[in-house]
């Protein structure tokens, strides 16, 4: 990667300062041929700041929390709390207790589904979500069809990659108990008008569902303004480990909710035959959690907040319009999803005649980081007709002149299949 001083006019971030925060872009894929990293939908790169900060805590503050006395229990629990008042407020939850830690998203969703959805759900009662969901999203709900027989049905994706709200506002006429939708899609980048979905679902008598895991990491998601009333998260896709993420709830709801694990830590009192639960957030919070991971997306939260969450998307939006620009000037290249306008940085792309698989190892060979497959969005791709796509996805750590090594990678694998 060019070593000159790249700096976006537009947000003025210094990406080449953003690119040395984060230490494998110091690596080369193979020899000679640098890392260009385009899957962050996947998963985010770390900045040094997040690996320092769980490598400071396993080597000064180790301890299990809320059980000890002693001063690294102290200190460690003392950690692992002030990173969820962090992440509240990088959401603005009103209060820490509402950021429950999960492992990841898809575990936020099924403690909705789990909990809330067992305690409130039964034969017939009508859960809405969309064709664009990613499994995490519809799995937890087929689960619950078949064990309680709910009814589920879908806000129809247009051709262009946006919800169909008309057909919304129909379903919502059948008085639907919840409406789960994703804010963001992990595959058209169709950023949807999540503060809309959410009014008219409360209207309708519904309790909403927001799967954040692509909008969080990308733009400043305000929980309070869109009046969620459920919310998932993961870490690891905006600079934080693996391993930890998030369910905010509203406080009323999260109260009426039985817990989801049994175990230690949820609990206020155990005799042999019965149990009284924690209070909030710990009811949700059963066994050891991911500690050194809870540190790690504290600082991951300090170093978003750090760079600016406005400046980001600015950026993402740039590189975006950039990428779409062109990858439609491709002949054979089909991108899916709504113009930048209506995006997030996500592509979706099929290349006439080539399987996504070989598309992606060819342009690896690059060292140009895609994913091919379904994403884990198989119902969206039977949509659009296809098996499988290519996707090419932004973070702020990504320039133009990628995404010129990916269009000339493309054809690449053009020259290759004839
Ligand atoms: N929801 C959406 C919209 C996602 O994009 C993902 C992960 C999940 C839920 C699940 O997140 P997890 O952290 O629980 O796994 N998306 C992807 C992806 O597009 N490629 O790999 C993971």
């Amino acid at each position: 990667m060019c070593t000159c001083l790249l700096i976006d006019i537009l947000t003025m971030l210094n990406i080449n300062e953003i690119r040395n925060d984060f230490p494998i872009f110091q690596r080369e894929v193979k020899p000679g041929v640098p890392l260009v990293y385009l899957d962050s939908t996947a998963t985010s790169q770390k900045p040094l700041a997040v690996i320092e900060a769980m490598n400071d805590f396993y080597r000064r503050s180790n301890a299990n929390i809320h059980r000890g006395v002693h001063t690294l229990a102290e200190e460690a629990t003392e950690l692992y709390e002030q990173s969820r008042v962090r992440i509240a407020r990088f959401i603005n939850a009103s209060a820490a207790h509402q950021i429950i830690y999960t492992r990841n998203t898809t575990e936020s969703i099924n403690l909705v589904a789990y909990s809330w959805g067992r305690a409130h759900l039964k034969a017939g009662d009508l859960v809405i979500l969309t064709e664009m969901e990613h499994h995490s999203n519809l799995v937890p709900w087929h689960i619950l069809q078949a064990e309680r027989g709910i009814e589920l049905e879908f806000i129809p994706v247009t051709d262009d990659g946006l919800l169909d709200l008309e057909a919304y506002k129909t379903l919502l006429a059948r008085s639907p108990k919840l409406v789960s939708f994703a804010h963001m899609s992990n595959v058209l980048g169709t950023i949807n008008p999540a503060a809309e979905i959410i009014r008219l679902a409360h209207a309708a008598g519904a309790v909403t569902v927001v799967d954040a895991a692509q909008s969080v990491p990308h733009f400043k998601v305000d929980v309070q303004a869109l009046e969620a009333d459920f919310l998932a998260f993961s870490a690891h896709k905006m600079c934080g480990p693996t391993g930890i993420g998030v369910l905010y709830g509203k406080t009323a709801l999260l109260e009426s909710m039985p817990p989801f694990l049994g175990g230690g830590d949820m609990i206020k009192e155990v005799k042999l035959r019965s149990f009284r639960p924690n209070s909030l957030p710990y009811k949700f919070e059963a066994g050891t959690p991911a500690i050194a991971e809870a540190v790690g997306f504290g600082a991951a939260v300090d170093y978003l907040t750090s760079v600016g969450m406005d400046a980001i998307a600015a950026h993402e939006h740039e590189i975006t319009e950039y990428a779409l620009e062109r990858l439609e000037e491709v002949p054979g290249v089909r991108v899916f999803g709504p113009s930048a306008q209506h995006k997030g940085g996500v592509t979706a792309f099929t290349l006439d005649g080539v399987h996504p698989h070989d598309v992606a190892q060819i342009l690896d060979r690059d060292g140009v980081a895609v994913r091919a497959g379904h994403h884990c969005a198989q119902p969206l791709h039977e949509k659009f007709g296809i098996p499988a796509s290519s996707r090419a996805s932004f973070y702020l750590y990504n320039t133009k002149a990628e995404i010129d090594l990916l269009v000339n990678g493309i054809y690449k694998v053009k020259e290759m299949f004839g």
